[in-house]
């Protein structure tokens, strides 16, 4: 049985599994497997030069044709340009982060292009609903990368309860149990980060992907509070060196260590001096699979918890 819900009407999608836009991690080849597979596949901006980005979505468009999206990290220099590149290109999808993407919204719902802002906040996803956001991500603090300040526990039924367009739940979610356990707080789909970085399709470096598979509960840690942009990442020796800038509360020289070191981790693999952006589900992924695997599975699972709970009869599962 399929879990189809308001989230996979809007999209055009088969499973409600958004992809998370992790900037240099989330490529073309990523965000087509995904979306092959019945997700969301998400292309991440993050800072990519606009014919990068270009180049992303032809071959995005090249390797599937069902429907994609690109995620806007807001506060990138040239959000503008990024966001004229997406809207030239026909685009299904648009996730933003790191900000109120409210400037771009009615020149993408002009153009058709569903748009689903990451909110960490009720205040925020209100005002989002009220111009026209099609769909929320609310991101917990359990992600990782930029982080908001409530878990996603507390943020979804808030959510739920706030808006009336689906809400979309993130952080802390890499099986079929957190699926199910979302969906219980009323979340009509989840976005999946953390576990996408080790699917068989995603271009990061070998080195980030066993990192992940070798990480423990407590292996993740929040840095720079001291910025305004908190960002959760695996331990190393880069993540210690930025909590003694953020305990002497000198968030310039903070922002200049970080500068640069997500590539660092992500394309060369160094995994002393990279920022290895990864969320606390870290310690839930044990294998490197095709992304098609791990949604079937998630999905399977997900039915499974509903059988256990009682919240769907077990002859549905087999349909
Ligand atoms: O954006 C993310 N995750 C990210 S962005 C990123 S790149 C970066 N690197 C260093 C510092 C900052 C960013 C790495 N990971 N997730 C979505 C997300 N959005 N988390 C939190 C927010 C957010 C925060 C404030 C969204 C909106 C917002 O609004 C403030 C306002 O303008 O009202």
């Amino acid at each position: 049985m399929a879990l189809r819900t308001r989230l996979t009407d809007i999209l055009g999608i088969e499973h409600p599994i958004i992809q998370g836009g992790m900037a240099w991690t989330a490529t073309a080849e990523l965000a087509a497997a995904v979306s092959n597979a019945g997700g969301l596949g998400v292309i991440g901006a993050g800072h990519m030069p606009t014919d990068v980005l270009r180049e992303q979505i032809r071959k995005t468009k090249e390797l599937t044709d069902k429907p994609f999206g690109v995620n806007l990290m807001l506060l990138t220099p040239h959000i503008d340009e990024l966001a004229e590149v997406v809207l030239a290109h026909d685009v299904h999808a648009v996730t933003t982060g790191a900000g109120n993407p409210g400037k771009y919204m009615a020149a993408f719902k002009e153009k058709g292009i569903r748009v689903l802002p990451i909110a960490p906040s009720v205040a925020l996803a209100r005002r989002l609903e009220s111009i026209g956001a099609d769909a929320i991500i609310g991101e917990g603090m359990e992600a990782g990368g930029h982080i908001g300040e409530l878990t996603t526990m507390v943020l979804t039924p808030q959510l739920v309860d706030a808006v009336d367009i689906p809400v979309v739940a993130a952080g802390g979610i890499a099986d079929g149990r957190g699926i199910a356990a979302v969906f219980a707080l009323g979340a009509e789909g989840v976005q999946i980060g953390t576990r996408f970085m080790c699917a068989e399709e995603c271009t990061i470096h070998p080195d980030v992907k066993n990192r992940i598979l070798k990480a423990k509960d407590r292996d993740t840690v929040v840095t720079g509070y001291s910025t305004g942009h908190p960002v959760r990442v695996l331990k190393n020796k880069l993540s210690r060196m930025l909590e003694e800038l953020d305990r002497q509360n000198k968030p310039e020289e903070l922002e200049e260590l970080g500068s640069g070191k997500l590539s660092l981790a992500m394309r060369q693999g160094d995994l002393d001096m990279g920022s290895v952006m990864a969320g606390q589900a870290s310690a839930m992924v044990c294998e490197i699979q095709p992304a098609k695997r791990i949604i079937d599975e998630m999905i399977a699972d997900a039915e499974s918890a509903f059988v256990r709970m009682g919240a769907m009869p077990a002859e549905e599962t087999l349909a």
